[in-house]
């Protein structure tokens, strides 16, 4: 008999440690951890960590040889700048790796009969507003409005949104007999900020930039105008999104892909809630007009009325609360401050 586990790719990244460790803190035992680097160091033993690549067929082969997946969530990708500077790479692991464990995903819920849940974060980079006026306009996009990427980046998590749902429900829909298809659900994150981590390669990564620099006593020069809006979310709200949609009912939801959001602000505004925290924080505005253009497309906010109304969707953190009980807190003790 094969081990049954919840497959968990991406795992050393910003969200896959928060994940793995809020799902160890539900007891959940079978966490398989796969990452091309090892797991940070306090959950190397208990998870069942696997150092790969997730565009290896090979290793996925011997994977599902060995294990029985009962839930994916796959986490690993390159994001919105980094995917710029490589953008055939960035389709290579965004959507041929997503394609390939979509693949054994349908395959595994076909052999167990039983659907295998998969669980997508996409972005806010998926929308593209095509100017600033029209930004402006349309402060707080639905699902299907403005679906115009402009970035390597934000076309493989729309595509890649399409495939799960293609999977999901026409998989070989021409077949005498259709296969039992895999469960995909899909959050599109705003901007993610985390009292632990500073990301690496996003386009967002201004906010928690100014933040973790602040904390460090560092000078930061913050590569958008003052003026740009988008929406952000603390961690925990990330976590409580992924795990909320995991957990509902199937004939809850009238979707497979969701809008969650917390808050929008501007980079100003990002700033003063630092100084609020760090009053000595130097943090200036250098914009860098080619990673300003990609923020500028997309929504200042979006519209997460259906999460709400589907399955319970509600963060935990508003602005004040994400501030003043999570980041700040947290980000002084881990810098000791
Ligand atoms: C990025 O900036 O690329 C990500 C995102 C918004 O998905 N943080």
């Amino acid at each position: 008999m094969r081990k049954k586990i919840i497959l968990v790719t991406g795992a050393a990244g910003e969200i896959g440690t928060a994940l793995i460790e809020q799902l160890l803190f539900q007891k959940v035992e079978n966490v398989l951890a796969l990452d091309i680097r090892p797991v940070d160091e306090r959950l190397r033993s208990k998870v069942i960590q696997v150092v790969g690549d997730i565009c290896d067929r090979a290793l996925l082969e011997r994977l599902i040889s060995e294990y029985e997946i009962e839930t994916i969530y796959h986490l690993a990708a390159l994001l919105s700048t980094r995917a710029e500077f490589t953008p055939e790479a960035a389709h290579r692991v965004n959507v041929e790796g997503t394609l390939g464990l979509l693949q054994v995903a349908g395959e595994q819920s076909d052999w167990r009969g039983e659907p295998v849940l998969f669980i997508f974060p996409s972005s806010v980079a998926v929308y593209g507003l095509p100017d600033l006026q029209t930004k402006r306009q349309f402060s707080k996009v639905r699902e299907w409005e403005w679906n115009y990427p402009r970035t390597m980046y934000g076309c493989n998590k729309l595509y890649c949104e399409m495939l799960g749902i293609y999977y999901s429900e026409y998989y070989r829909q021409l077949a005498i007999e259709r296969p039992v298809t895999l469960d995909f659900r899909s959050v599109r994150f705003p901007g993610l900020v985390s009292a632990y981590t500073v990301p690496s390669g996003g386009t967002s990564d201004f906010g928690p930039e100014m933040l973790h620099a602040a904390a460090k006593d560092q000078p930061y020069a913050c590569f958008v105008r003052p003026d740009t809006r988008i929406p952000f979310m603390a961690m925990p709200d990330a976590i409580k999104a992924l795990i909320g949609l995991a957990s509902a009912k199937r004939e809850q939801l009238t979707r497979r892909v969701y809008n969650v959001t917390s808050f929008s602000l501007s980079a100003a505004e990002f700033r003063e809630m630092v100084i609020k925290a760090f009053p000595k924080a130097q943090i200036t505005f250098e914009p860098d007009l080619k990673r300003q253009g990609i923020v500028d497309s997309w929504p200042e906010d979006m519209n997460d009325n259906d999460a709400r109304k589907d399955w319970g969707w509600n963060p935990e953190y508003n602005l004040e609360r994400s501030f003043t009980e999570y980041l700040v807190p947290n980000i002084r003790r881990r810098y000791q401050h």
